[in-house]
């Protein structure tokens, strides 16, 4: 660094530039890091005090998606870990920003995605005296419990190793969220460039592969052989796994039927011969033996028992990351505590030549042609206002001629009625409601899915979900990304043909004169109305040609649906009479 001379009042610009070579900072620190570690992308919102680490990241040519609220964006960076298996990053300011990205980080956490959240935050001094700082909040223990684990970065030599540890938590056994705490004042710290460029790593091999043990295969292998009615069963984690080639050798090698869940349909084609995925029910109550391929015995799946189980007591086979996931909720006969890849590959290898259940496949390939013959009718019957079949129906029938759409799905009955109609005939190409059913991971969703996959992005969204995110219509026409929203309207929340006791306003209705077009053509996007089944595949087929952001306002019967789609037993009802206020 050159002397400054004596009558020279601070540095040269030369010196300063000199100088700054000379010197990094946290927030240069943090971005390195993140570099170091493959990211490129953020989802966020910016202010206080982390609004500098947007303009800087982008400075670097990197991509900032700016949100309208940090629940939005932290779904959206959940997302963009479960299609990419690299950690999503949700950046947020102190306190309430940290508390709405909170929620998508407890959510990605539930659904094993791997996310970090990273939030700044007040000094530690303030904080544990409650003196009241500007947003003052204990992120970083509040954030524990809802999230693998939460980091906070007190000295700026050690920024490098916390994105690591941030990183590899998130990532490595089951996927989940990460909490990142960066003390407001730590950005604006410097260090020697040099002493910084030390302290930055990238892990080796930070999701490592899991192998089973032979004991555990050989267990498994032999309950498989043992089974007259055998079936396998994926859930997102066969999805997110990436190992869709071995699940389908695995499949076919063995004659095993094989249903999924919602967000693993298409790891296998919703149009293979040997999917039972419209004989659900059959085939979870007669099956003796069940294959589970990263899904959990939650209660999606009744927790392994009842009706929907038949009554009966199955066989199961386990496959899972997470060791204690096995006896969750029932006994498990079979573990298999691994990755999905090596765990499928070592059953692959030792059930080579095991006999097909042919006849159960027969029995099962009947019941899903019957049941989706049955279903064929309704989605082509037109009724005077659109209702869930033929609208579906439609859309069903343009995304099967594009089959690389992604398809992001929420709401209720829009939710359930589109899983069963809505194909997928390629892996990780549906994005839904998740293991906690949450409304409103719509719009972040749909963000990340274009953003992450570069490919066209169909939205199918109830009215009262695409309300919890609407607003993000505006991020999405932003960045001019090719999504069609298609709001399914009718009128309220499950129905909008709800009459109040009294009179009111019912509690479960919305105003029958909202234009979500409109609000779409407000924010720069094209925004179609349709009242039939024709119309809507029209608009739909016109919106995938033009890649443009589109809102498709769908009309649907406020008579159609029913409380709570399919899950309406969860439902809770006064015992002391219905109305009886
Ligand atoms: C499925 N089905 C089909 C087809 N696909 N019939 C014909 N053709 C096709 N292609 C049949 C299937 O066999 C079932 O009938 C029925 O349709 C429903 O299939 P689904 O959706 O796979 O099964 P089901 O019973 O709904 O699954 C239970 C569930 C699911 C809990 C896993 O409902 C679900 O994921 N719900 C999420 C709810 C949620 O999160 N909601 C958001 C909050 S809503 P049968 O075999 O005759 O049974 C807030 O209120
Ligand atoms: P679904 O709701 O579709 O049934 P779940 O979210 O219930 O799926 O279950 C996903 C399971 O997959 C979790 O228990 C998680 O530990 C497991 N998992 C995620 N990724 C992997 C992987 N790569 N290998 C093995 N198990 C995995
Ligand atoms: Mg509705």
């Amino acid at each position: 660094m050159g002397a400054v001379s004596n009558n020279q009042v601070g540095a040269t610009v030369e010196e300063f530039q000199s100088r700054s070579t000379d010197l990094t900072d946290g927030f240069h620190l943090l971005m390195d890091a993140l570099e170091l570690n493959g990211i490129t992308n953020i989802y966020g919102l910016l202010g206080i005090p982390v609004t500098e680490i947007g303009r800087l990241w982008q400075a670097r040519g990197n991509n900032f998606f700016s949100f309208r609220n940090e629940q939005n964006a932290g779904y959206a960076a959940s997302v963009a870990g479960f299609l990419t298996r690299k950690p999503g990053i949700c950046l947020t300011v102190s306190a309430p920003g940290f508390l709405n990205g909170l929620s998508a980080l407890s959510n990605a956490t539930t659904n094993c995605f791997p996310m970090i959240l990273i939030s700044g935050s007040s000094e530690r001094e303030i904080v544990d005296l409650q003196q009241g700082d500007y947003e003052e909040m204990d992120q970083l223990n509040i954030a524990r419990p809802f999230c693998k684990a939460s980091f906070r970065v007190n000295r700026l030599q050690d920024i490098g190793i916390a994105v690591v540890r941030a990183v590899r938590t998130a990532l490595s056994g089951r996927p989940g969220g990460v909490y990142l705490d960066i003390p407001a004042r730590l950005l604006a710290q410097t260090l020697p460039a040099e002493e910084g460029k030390k302290s930055l790593f990238a892990p080796v091999d930070p999701a490592p592969a899991q192998l089973p043990s032979p004991e555990a295969v050989a267990r498994a292998v032999e309950v498989i052989k043992g089974a007259k009615k055998p079936l396998i069963l994926l859930g997102k984690g066969a999805s997110y796994a990436q190992c869709d080639a071995d699940i389908k050798a695995l499949i076919e090698e063995t004659g095993i039927p094989f249903t999924p869940m919602s967000m693993a349909k298409g790891v296998v084609s919703d149009t293979h011969p040997q999917c039972g995925a419209a004989a659900r029910s059959m085939v979870l109550q007669e099956s003796d033996v069940v294959i589970l391929v990263g899904a959990r015995l939650n209660w999606l799946l009744a927790h392994g028992k009842g009706k929907t189980w038949g009554n009966t007591t199955k066989k199961f086979v386990q496959i899972d990351i997470q060791a204690n996931e096995i006896d969750s909720n029932v006994p498990i006969t079979a573990p298999l505590v691994g990755d999905i890849g090596s765990c499928v590959n070592a059953l692959r290898v030792a059930l080579k030549g095991m006999a097909k259940p042919a006849e159960w496949l027969k029995a099962v390939s009947e019941k899903a042609s019957a049941s989706r013959a049955k279903l064929a009718v309704k989605l082509s019957t037109p009724t005077p206002m659109m209702n869930y079949f033929n609208s579906l129906g439609a859309i069903r029938d343009v995304l099967k001629a594009h089959p690389d759409t992604m398809v992001v799905n929420e709401g209720a009955n829009a939710l359930d009625n589109a899983r069963m109609i809505i194909d997928q005939y390629l892996p990780r190409h549906r994005v839904d409601t998740g293991t906690w059913g949450v409304m409103g991971i719509g719009m972040g969703s749909a963000v990340a899915a274009a953003v992450e996959t570069g490919k066209r992005v169909v939205a199918i969204s109830g009215d009262s979900a695409f309300g919890f995110s609407g607003m993000e219509i505006e991020t999405i026409t932003r960045y001019n990304l090719p999504v069609t929203v298609i709001v399914m309207n009718n009128g309220g929340v499950y129905r909008g043909d709800e009459i109040s006791p009294k009179h009111q306003i019912s509690c479960m209705q919305f105003n029958p004169n909202t234009r979500h077009d409109l609000l779409m053509q407000a924010v720069g996007g094209i925004g179609v109305r349709v009242t039939t089944p024709e119309e809507l595949a029209k608009a739909l087929e016109t919106s995938l040609a033009s890649g443009k952001p589109t809102l498709i306002e769908a009309i649907i019967d406020p008579a159609a649906g029913v409380e709570s789609g399919r899950i309406g037993n969860l439902n809770v009802v006064s015992q002391i009479g219905k109305n009886k206020a």
